[in-house]
């Protein structure tokens, strides 16, 4: 099952030092500029989200071949809510239209699908759609492809901030405990290591709110192209980029 290959270069050794600096194990996109890109064009924002869907497909498929371990995209947030019911309602078709197309491939790719954000509030067939993914892909050990859906940075905070004040409250945890290390496994993202570096397109420079704990000490990488013209090659910058830069931590340098 596995011996077909239908992306060639992702044998390529990953995260491996190579003279230049490491390859970034986990990439973290903000996917924006969608609606802009669309409207531009003369046609409705929606179609620039489908388009953007096949950026995702182009891009999965680059940092793959480059040995990314994770690449998480937030593909709808909490704020997302406040946007025309008509475009929400499509939005939420997104995530079956792509596994449709896109699942049987990412399986043969040894692929994970992944999600983080909120299912509760997510409508049931958007649900049923990513789980059935999640699951068909479970057994995989290649890319894990993370969605932030439904997702916000405060939120997950919040909540793991009552999680762990639930344990306090029936003395099941002394705060003295509670260190970065800890509060990390109350996340969303427990099992992953925080991104080495955050992409987002359309020229705007700000975190709308995602992961905000583990963005830390990420390197951010902006591109003022929109994310349906966003490629492959334009992807590849970044990681480049990435891999120049010296990554200091806060430590003063040697
Ligand atoms: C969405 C396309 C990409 C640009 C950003 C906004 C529109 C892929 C998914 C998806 C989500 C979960 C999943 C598989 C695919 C998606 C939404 C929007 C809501 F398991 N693209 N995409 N979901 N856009």
């Amino acid at each position: 099952m596995k011996s077909l290959n239908l992306w060639p270069g992702r044998e390529k050794s990953p995260s491996k030092e190579d003279g230049e600096g490491k390859i970034p194990q986990h990439i973290a996109i903000i996917m924006d500029g969608n609606g802009r890109w669309a409207k531009e064009r003369g046609m409705p924002r929606v179609v620039g989200h489908r388009a953007g869907m096949k950026t995702v497909k182009e891009i999965t498929k680059a940092a793959d071949e480059v040995g990314v371990k994770i690449l998480t995209l937030y593909a709808f947030s909490t704020e997302n809510w406040k946007r025309p019911k008509e475009e929400v309602d499509f939005l939420m078709r997104l995530p079956e239209e792509f596994l449709e197309l896109e699942l049987e491939e990412l399986i043969v790719n040894n692929v994970q699908v992944r999600m983080i954000g909120d299912k509760e509030g997510l409508p049931s067939h958007t649900v049923k759609a990513v789980e059935k993914a999640i699951q068909e892909t479970k057994d995989n050990s290649g890319l894990i492809l993370n969605f932030a859906l439904n997702y916000g940075g405060r939120k997950e905070i919040l909540d793991a901030v009552k999680a762990i004040a639930r344990k306090v409250e029936k003395r099941e945890l002394s705060p003295d405990s509670i260190d970065e290390q800890f509060f990390h496994q109350y996340l969303l993202t427990p099992d992953y290591p925080d991104p080495d570096l955050l992409i987002r397109t359309s020229g705007e420079i700000r975190l709308s709110n995602f992961m905000l704990w583990q963005l830390a000490y990420t390197e951010f990488w902006f591109s003022d192209k929109y994310w349906p013209d966003f490629h492959r090659e334009d992807f590849l910058e970044a990681v480049e980029a990435y891999k120049k830069r010296e990554r200091k931590f806060g430590r003063i340098k040697s």
